[in-house]
């Protein structure tokens, strides 16, 4: 079986300890790589490479980090076919989301940090001819970077492009679920000539590897995206050490469709926004309200629209979902479908398991599902499922829909479906979520400041945003 390895200083390296663990293929339920189970003393010999990087590092000029990372989202593109089938092996998902979405986002991240420090510009302040103020930003130091299963690569280069654009150096470790695109990124790093320590990567378990970096004195900036459960972890870990954190945590979005919708549209945005990636996307809209006068027909033509969804082999073109990305992680989806039937709720599309055939046969593959008729504050109906699975709840009021669609702890993002263009900017005002879309979904500008509200993060990336939160700021007055 094919061993990943460590990156550090430059070097594919083995873990220390020289153990490893299985990696599992979700499509097959088989593993078929090995991944290091690193530890401290892994994440020590990262930090302490990165810390050499960044004595360098930080005082490269702009425009050489920027074309290292030009040349870095070049090789990426080289590599294209290879990572969109690795990323599926890793993840379950179809090749055909990875090659259109998670695999062309990585260079674009890459490419857009690249750019945006060439043009980046710094506050003045000036105080009647008397003194100028201006805001110095620099980079850091060792920046740890901890990122999820869900898009592997897109979410690792969303963090460490705009902290070593800013001149950090980093230490990231990918989430022990899906290893094998961070791990080819390595490679694509050493062929690229990106200089030796400036990305180091450590595999590992978040307990055993991820824990030591992010408490590690030498990480001063630390930036997280998982759930929100590690998210608290982290928070309160790294608190008492006053390092600058990022976290990005779950949703439970909400999805408003009002009665003067574009219909089709609308149904065809509350399909995508439930199933895509499996569901497991923190920006999927899960709870689907719908307003009274249009509920049964739009339903039922969204019932007939995810019928038509295929759940298969995620190699093949015409396969809309692939599979969950692990066992654990489809049998938490299960139990929660589960209990939805214990409230009361009906299962008007999917609530099972598909068994496919062959070699797929114990792959964790999962109908798309509707759930009906729960009460909108129910466990189900408040906590994220991160499945292929949505809620339907009807509403009559715009008041009403407000105060169901702000009843979560999450406020990661919403979606508002309607012709009336007042009504669209006053819902969105009202709804509290870091990120509103009015008539779409996931449409994302890299410049917009992105993050949730409540417990769905603390602070917000996105364009000047992470440049911004992976520098520090000092102002310097001068007396004129
Ligand atoms: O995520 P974890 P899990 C949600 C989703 C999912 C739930 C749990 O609801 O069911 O979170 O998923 C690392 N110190 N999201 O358990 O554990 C871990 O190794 C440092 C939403 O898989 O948060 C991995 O690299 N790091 C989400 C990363 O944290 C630690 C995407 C994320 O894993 C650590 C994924 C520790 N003590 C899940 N413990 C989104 N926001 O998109 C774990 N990690």
């Amino acid at each position: 079986m094919e061993k990943i390895l460590n990156y550090i200083n430059g070097e594919l390296v083995e873990p220390k300890n020289g153990k490893y663990l299985d990696n599992f293929n979700p499509s097959t339920g088989k593993p078929y790589s090995l991944i290091p189970d690193s530890g401290k003393e892994d994440i020590d010999l990262a930090v302490e490479a990165a810390k050499e990087a960044f004595i360098t590092w930080s005082k490269t000029p702009k425009q050489n980090r920027s074309d290292i990372l030009m040349k870095l989202a070049d090789t990426i593109e080289k590599h294209f076919d290879e990572l969109v089938k690795a990323e599926s092996k890793d993840n379950g998902k179809p090749e055909t989301l990875a090659a259109h979405v998670d695999i062309p986002r990585a260079p674009a991240n890459i490419r857009f940090f690249a750019g945006a420090i060439l043009h980046n510009s710094s506050q003045m302040h000036e105080m009647d001819g008397a003194a100028i103020n201006y805001t110095l930003r620099q980079p850091v130091g060792v920046a740890a970077c901890i990122s999820p299963w869900n898009l592997p690569l897109y979410l690792l280069t969303w963090k460490i492009a705009p902290a070593i654009a800013a001149g950090n150096t980093v230490v990231a470790k990918p989430s022990e679920v899906t290893p094998m695109t961070a791990y080819l990124f390595s490679k694509i790093c050493i062929e690229a000539g990106l200089p030796k320590g400036v990305l180091n990567i450590v595999h590992g378990l978040g307990s055993r590897t991820g824990d030591p970096l992010t408490t590690h004195p030498d990480t001063p900036i630390v930036s997280f995206t998982g759930g929100t459960v590690t998210g608290k972890h982290i928070a309160s870990v790294t608190s008492p050490m006053f390092k600058k954190l990022s976290l990005e945590l779950g949703g439970k979005n909400p999805n408003i469709v009002f009665s003067d919708a574009d219909f089709d549209k609308a149904v065809s945005f509350a399909s995508r926004a439930a199933f895509t990636n499996q569901g497991q996307i923190c920006l999927c809209g899960s709870r689907l309200f719908i307003q009274e006068e249009i509920y049964e027909r739009f339903r039922d033509a969204l019932v007939a629209k995810a019928s038509k969804l295929i759940v298969g082999d995620p190699s093949e073109a015409s396969t809309n979902l692939g599979a969950v990305v692990s066992k654990e992680h489809m049998e938490k989806i299960l139990n929660k479908i589960d209990l939805a039937k214990v409230l009361g709720g009906k299962i008007i599309l999917g609530g099972d398991r598909k068994i496919l055939d062959g070699n797929l046969k114990d792959g964790y593959y999962i109908q798309p599902t509707i759930i009906e008729g729960l009460p909108f504050d129910c466990e189900v109906n408040q906590e994220e499922i991160f499945g292929p699975v949505v809620s339907i709840i009807p509403f009559k009021t715009e008041e009403e829909v407000i105060e169901m669609a702000n009843s979560t702890k999450y406020g990661l993002s919403a979606s508002i479906f309607t012709e009336n263009l007042s009504r669209g900017h006053r819902v969105a005002a009202a709804i509290e979520s870091g990120v509103v879309w009015i008539n779409t979904w996931l449409l994302r500008d890299l410049r917009i400041p992105f993050g949730g509200m409540k417990e769905s993060g603390l602070g917000r990336e996105g364009g000047f945003k992470s440049l911004e939160f992976f520098t520090e700021s000092k102002n310097v007055c001068v007396k004129i």
